[in-house]
């Protein structure tokens, strides 16, 4: 039964109870069901993320069911299975990895379920196995640290070297965000990504890979730009233990805005972190109930956000809701 025809069974069965004398209320508490998938808890986003959709399901009288798929994709397609076993209204999920999907999504479609994909999007040829990605435009992120850098360093006369700490291996963010920086940094040759590697979004990684950059390379790195804040922190630790100063021996560049980044701006250990909404909660519950009623959706929902340099932070912070 497709989704529009579900809802006008609903309906339907809501004049018939009324019109034989039955209490209303028999059909209108069929509460939906949403099933989401989440990739885990490596970060201070991702936990801000979950307790967005929770907090946002309960406001909106939406059956959650929840998973942590702990970063692992196999987990995620488990848990997709197991709620089109279990006949949910709507699945949800962020992809941890951009590919792998067709095949359970496809076992979705032919089940009548509708997908919705939030936070990081698939890349598959077919965008009909899923209703809409709502989240953040993560080229334009990295664009926005790529010039946010060129400005920071229009005077800068030599060579500015660049390490990078990547997200998680063929994430979405990951690849559009080194994207978006490259595109930007590649008009002026002075700036050199002299190191490249995934930090996979933890803050236990960042600072691991941040020692081995800083052995390898230590005093010739000025930049330092990180895919996420988790990172940038555990980077900061390492640089620290260096005997470096973080934001003043290396300028540290890094993404999502989260409550560690206004921390480590405010103690001047970070220079800038551009803003990644992982409140995507109410957006979400909002789609499920216009699938649920059959209205259509737009297939792509961008997140609007900005960018915080250190200057700001302290007035700013206050007003931060994750
Ligand atoms: C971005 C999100 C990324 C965050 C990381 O939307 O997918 O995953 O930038 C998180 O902090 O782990």
């Amino acid at each position: 039964m497709t989704f529009t025809r579900r809802a006008l069974v609903i309906s339907t069965g809501l004049a018939a109870a009324s019109v034989a004398g039955l209490p209303v209320s028999a059909f209108a508490q069929k509460k939906l069901v949403l099933g989401f998938a989440q990739v885990g808890a490596e970060s201070e986003w991702r936990t801000a993320n979950t307790e967005s959709i929770k907090s946002s399901a309960k406001e909106a009288g939406i059956e959650l069911k929840f998973s942590d798929a702990q970063q692992k994709q196999e987990n995620q397609i488990k848990a997709i299975r197991s709620y089109i076993a279990q006949k949910v209204d709507v699945i949800a999920f962020s992809p941890v990895v951009e590919t792998g999907w067709d095949t359970v999504l496809r076992e979705a479609k032919a089940a009548k379920i509708p997908v919705v994909l939030t936070d990081r999007s698939v890349n598959s040829k077919d965008d009909s196995l899923y209703v809409t990605f709502m989240g953040s435009d993560f080229v334009e992120e990295g664009r926005k640290a790529g010039r946010w850098l060129v400005e920071k360093m229009k005077d800068q006369k030599g060579e500015v070297n660049i390490v990078e700490l990547q997200g998680t291996v063929g994430s979405a963010p990951a690849i559009d965000r080194k994207k978006g920086f490259e595109e930007i940094i590649k008009a002026d040759p002075k700036f050199k990504i002299i190191r490249s590697q995934t930090g996979d979004f933890t803050r236990a990684k960042g600072k691991e890979v941040m020692e081995a950059f800083l052995k390898a390379d230590g005093k010739k790195i000025n930049v330092l730009y990180a895919h996420n804040d988790d990172m940038a922190i555990g980077a900061i630790q390492a640089i620290e233990e260096a005997g470096m100063k973080p934001a003043k021996d290396i300028t540290i560049i890094s993404i999502d805005a989260v409550k560690g980044a206004f921390e480590a701006m405010i103690a001047g250990k970070l220079n800038v972190s551009i803003e990644c909404s992982p409140l995507l909660g109410p957006q979400l519950m909002s789609a499920v109930k216009d699938i649920a009623a059959g209205k259509p959706l737009p297939k792509r929902i961008v997140t609007e956000e900005t960018i915080f340099p250190m200057e700001v932070a302290a007035k700013e912070f206050p007003k931060r809701k994750y």
